[in-house]
């Protein structure tokens, strides 16, 4: 990055607040600085759902497939609040919310930083996100009709959620939210074919704008689309500097990619383009999602990502889970794994950094 901030601690130590949420609580323009400061330090190093389930273990408690390899918990876990907006107890994984909640104060108590993305049901057919059967889902929500009651009450049972999160002596913890991920493919019914450009900007901004005035300060916004190699593509449908705090994307490597050569091209490509607009934006940039299901290159770790991500100011890296429920669905090591040596080769490389690495930072 270049040494941008999103707050400037002036003469009376004040906090000036750079992000979107004008009324953002201190503890999240504080991360935000604790982010941008991290930046020099090296990349932090991120796993979803990792401390609720992995390798053939589920609702253990202290415990990570991380850890149990390299000893440390990840410095970012990420979750998914899909299921949430309708009122269920667990999320479309089978986590339950009360779990997640601890979760997330636990790892705050612990230094470490929480993000957390949403698949959404489809409003308008009542199905999960994968659900495209309805086209203008997006419009149908901004219509001021039923769709878009029934949604703002999805957003009431986020906001909810949101503000529960507080460590006993009421800090609400803070979270780096991304909605709508993915919205460049058209594989969610917020992708690309199922609404016009000013819609899915429109989706953004109604979200951002209702949490924000309905008392939801514990928000970082981050945008991740797709793989978008041009800024032309990535700033597409980007709701704005108002509106957004981090820029991230999502990329994985596939099977027939056995050599990298593609994921390696389209790493650095997005790498670079959302450097350079991160820096004209005085924004910080992440990998939001990445990953090699199942891990089958036994050095991916030290061959493949680190040398694509290290020559960029990434904030942080964030590797998808580890599911406990499907044999080959998992994108961190555990013990036994044939990647487990080179991850803890990777773990020990200087720019890395783990839980323990920014305990101290806080
Ligand atoms: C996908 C897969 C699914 C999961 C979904 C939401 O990438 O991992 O199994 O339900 O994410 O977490």
């Amino acid at each position: 990055m270049t040494g941008c901030s999103s707050v400037i601690h002036d003469k009376n130590t004040q906090t000036t607040n750079l992000l979107s949420d004008k009324k953002a609580s201190v503890e999240t323009i504080e991360l935000y600085q604790r982010l941008s400061e991290l930046i020099p330090k090296g990349i932090l190093f991120g796993h979803q759902d990792a401390t609720v389930y992995g390798n053939q273990w589920v609702g253990d408690s202290d415990r990570s497939d991380v850890k149990e390899v390299c000893g440390d918990y990840p410095a970012v876990l990420g979750w998914d609040i899909g299921h949430l907006e309708i009122g269920k107890p667990t999320n479309l994984d089978e986590v339950s919310f009360e779990r997640m909640r601890r979760e997330i104060i636990t790892h705050h108590k612990r230094g470490g930083i929480n993000t957390v993305s949403w698949h959404s049901n489809n409003p308008v057919t009542f199905s999960d996100s994968w659900d495209v059967s309805h086209k203008y889902v997006v419009d149908s929500i901004l219509s001021g009709a039923s769709c878009e009651k029934r949604f703002k009450a999805y957003l009431d049972n986020l906001t909810v959620f949101f503000k529960s999160l507080q460590t006993e002596d009421g800090t609400v913890v803070p979270i780096l939210f991304r909605p709508y991920h993915e919205h460049t493919g058209s594989w969610f019914w917020w992708g690309k074919d199922h609404c016009s450009e000013d819609s899915y900007k429109a989706l953004w901004r109604m979200t951002h704008d209702y949490f924000t005035e309905n008392g939801v300060h514990n928000l970082i916004y981050v945008y991740s689309p797709s793989f978008e190699p041009t800024k032309e593509g990535y700033l597409e449908r980007y709701p704005g500097d108002d509106y957004v705090d981090i820029l991230g994307f999502d990329i994985y490597q596939y099977e027939y990619d056995k050599e990298a050569v593609q994921y390696t091209e389209m790493m650095n490509a997005a790498l670079k383009t959302v450097s350079e607009i991160a820096s004209e934006r005085n924004k910080l940039m992440a990998v939001t999602e990445t990953g090699y299901e199942s891990i089958p290159d036994s050095t991916w770790w030290t061959n493949v990502l680190s040398p694509v991500i290290d020559p960029y100011p990434v904030s942080y890296v964030l590797l998808w889970r580890n599911a406990h429920d499907k044999p080959n669905h998992h994108y961190a090591p555990y013990p036994g794994h044939p990647s487990e040596s080179d991850f803890k080769r990777f773990a020990s490389q200087p720019r890395r950094l783990f839980n323990a690495d920014i305990h101290a930072e806080k």
